[in-house]
């Protein structure tokens, strides 16, 4: 008996580390209502080539039709040194989870990025704290090659720290422990 109870646990323990992409958990029951609103990003784990830098604060809304758009603030430095402050919109595409998304986004203006990324919350209390994960490349072995992911507070000041701990468990769980950037708020983007 204990010899099964002891493979088990390896095995639970295997699945939830091995990094493959389709193992990753995801917020059970999502509901996108509670997640309308304001959430600045306090952490951010970048992915390859340009991105947001710093003073990133995203907004989600639900329409009455039920779909889900968002816009993103965050300073940017494009065509080597001109530094801005970006104002990005997406849509988000649903599939069969809730808590997983395909989001479509653009700049207000022409030369800023456009894409269309995968993203998934995996966790969240709706009220304070929110962990995302993009994968943009998964690898031959089922890991994921390209990703990004975002640290979000409904406190401009940071995460509450009773949830610090839950936060640093799901870091661990999407295999990014100590691959997150704390996310600088010095105003460069409170005007827009
Ligand atoms: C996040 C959620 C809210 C809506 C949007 C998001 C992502 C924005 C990205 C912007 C990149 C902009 C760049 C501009 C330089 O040309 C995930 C915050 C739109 C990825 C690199």
């Amino acid at each position: 008996m204990l010899r099964y109870a002891v493979t088990f646990c390896l095995l639970a323990f295997t699945l939830a580390q091995d990094c493959q992409v389709q193992n990753i958990q995801v917020k059970e029951n999502f509901d996108r209502h509670r997640y309308a609103g304001t959430w600045y990003a306090v952490g951010k784990k970048d992915p390859e080539g340009l991105f947001l830098l710093d003073n990133i604060v995203a907004n989600f809304n639900v329409s009455e039709d039920g779909t889900m758009q968002a816009s993103a603030i965050g300073r940017v430095i494009i065509l080597n040194n001109w530094e801005m402050c970006a104002q990005m919109y997406a849509t988000f595409m649903d599939t069969d989870n809730p808590a997983k998304f395909r989001m479509q986004y653009w700049g207000v203006a022409s030369y800023l990025q456009t894409g269309d990324d995968i993203h998934w919350v995996i966790d969240t209390d709706y009220d304070n704290y929110a962990v995302h994960y993009s994968c943009r490349l998964v690898a031959e072995d089922g890991t994921c090659a390209d990703n990004y992911s975002f640290i979000f507070s409904r406190h401009a000041g940071g995460l509450r720290h009773e949830d610090m701990a839950v936060v640093s468990e799901k870091k661990a769980h999407i295999c990014l422990t100590n691959k997150y950037r704390r996310v600088e708020h010095n105003g460069f983007c409170a005007a827009s």
